[in-house]
């Protein structure tokens, strides 16, 4: 907890960030960010990963506390799946938990059946499934895997089922960045006794949020930075918390990725914003030798869990400050042209159903081709916010109420505010099959907020 003087400072803008977590720091009582494990592949056939996930209740540590939790081969959050573009993935899985599960490989470009990103399979429990796919060109970046079964999916990964993805490239602009490369998952839960609070009443309307803010399953952990750049790559794998992050000497973030996906070029930003499904890239510049913290600041919508804004991470310089730099540009970027747009569509969300409708897994709510160009408007008619996701395709935010974005960005994450109109481009390449689009606070899409898209 933080105290009322240091909540006021914050609210104030009147920051004085070094004193007590320099201390703190100094004293060691804050943990060190554990790295995320690593799922084992088997690597001796040549463009090839073997791997076996297992999605299993486990008496696991969360916090410095055992907790029964689910987890992914034991862990919380899951291991992390670290791939390269262009290999092969065989991932054995296997559901010993005691609800129907399956994986959805948020952000990856897949074909959205068979043995891939297929989200239409559920396993019952002690059932498995061999997955396989060729991880695409393009994809370099970060991503996530959680269970996708309409109806169940809420429950699992606020309890655990959720897990970090990797892809690693060969963009020019990597070799040019000297930092200290970090991964962090940002999960939320609530612990009662031993146990992960189960959902209340009210949570299944609003959203579960967790009462603690876990990096890497730890709270308030630490970096000891061993360059004087790091990047933090960041991963929002909470049912329904949004995260907005802010260091405290209130220098600006460099973003250099959303969604998986590389800007153009390094974008200055007072914050980084992330909401349910959402990741981002930034680098953080140390060029003083005092610690920098980055804190957690809440993002008002209707029916949230007040959190009050909190560090949520401390960066402690190396003993040793270099001169720091980024690449100017990172990789170039295929602009949405309007123009070219075939087909405009509406798509209204409002109380847990899109365009008034639930979802219906026997029902085809949008047809197009590949190939297909299309603008969609995303209005939001509801008094709650609804982030929104699309599955197999990154889409650009054209405009939010007629007013264009900082910056051009792909995404498959976008926070449709109570009341806007967000208009994105979508261009349907490579992929045919049947698909999703819906709101990713698990408990709307859980009841129903999703729809199936279909492109032949
Ligand atoms: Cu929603």
């Amino acid at each position: 907890m933080i105290s009322r003087r240091r909540f006021l400072q914050a609210s104030s803008g009147l920051l004085l960030p070094f004193a007590d977590v320099g201390l703190r720091a100094a004293f060691g009582s804050q943990p060190e960010l554990p790295a995320m494990p690593e799922l084992a592949f088997d690597r001796s056939e040549p463009g090839l990963a073997r791997g076996k996930l297992v999605a299993t209740p486990a008496r696991t540590t969360i916090n410095g506390q055992a907790v029964n939790a689910l987890t992914y081969n034991g862990s919380f959050p899951g291991p992390l799946l670290r791939l390269r573009e262009g290999e092969t993935v065989q991932l054995h899985f296997e559901n010993r938990t005691d609800t129907d599960s399956n994986l959805h490989f948020h952000g990856l470009s897949l074909p959205p059946g068979g043995r891939a990103d297929n989200v239409w399979i559920h396993l019952p429990p002690g059932v498995s499934f061999d997955y396989e796919f060729v991880v695409p060109r393009g994809n370099a970046g970060l991503h996530w895997y959680h269970p996708h079964i309409h109806g169940s999916t809420a429950r699992p990964m606020f309890r655990g089922l959720a897990g970090p993805i990797l892809v690693e490239g060969d963009y020019d602009f990597e070799r040019e960045l000297d930092c200290d490369d970090r991964l962090l998952v940002l999960k939320d839960i609530t612990l009662d006794g031993d146990d992960v609070a189960p959902h209340t009443r009210n949570e299944w309307a609003v959203g579960k949020e967790g009462r603690l803010l876990l990096v890497n399953g730890v709270e308030r952990p630490m970096i000891r930075a061993r360059k004087s750049l790091v990047r933090l790559r960041l991963l929002n794998a909470s049912n329904a918390r949004y995260w907005r992050l802010q260091r405290s000497d209130e220098r600006p973030l460099v973003v250099i990725a959303h969604d998986g996906r590389y800007l153009e070029r390094p974008q200055e930003s007072p914050d980084v914003f992330l909401v349910p499904g959402a990741r981002a890239e930034v680098l953080v510049a140390l060029d003083d030798a005092v610690p920098v913290d980055l804190w957690y600041y809440p993002t008002p919508r209707r029916g949230m869990a007040f959190t009050e804004p909190q560090p949520l991470l401390t960066i402690e310089p190396p003993p040793a400050l270099q001169r720091v730099s980024w690449p100017a540009t990172l990789v170039p970027y295929k602009p949405f042209h309007e123009s070219e747009a075939e087909t405009e569509r509406e798509i209204i969300l409002s109380l847990f159903n899109i365009c008034t409708r639930f979802l219906d897994e026997s029902r085809v709510d949008i047809h197009t081709h590949r190939d297909a160009k299309e603008i969609w408007r995303v209005r939001n008619v509801d008094i709650m916010d609804h982030p929104f996701h699309l599955h197999t395709w990154h889409y650009e935010v054209l405009d939010v109420n007629g007013r264009a974005p900082a910056y051009r960005a792909q995404r498959d994450m976008f926070n449709i505010r109570e009341g806007d109109t967000v208009r994105i481009g979508i261009h349907f390449t490579e992929h045919t099959g049947r698909t999703l689009y819906h709101c990713h606070f698990a408990e709307h899409a859980d009841r129903g907020m999703m729809a199936i898209l279909q492109v032949d």
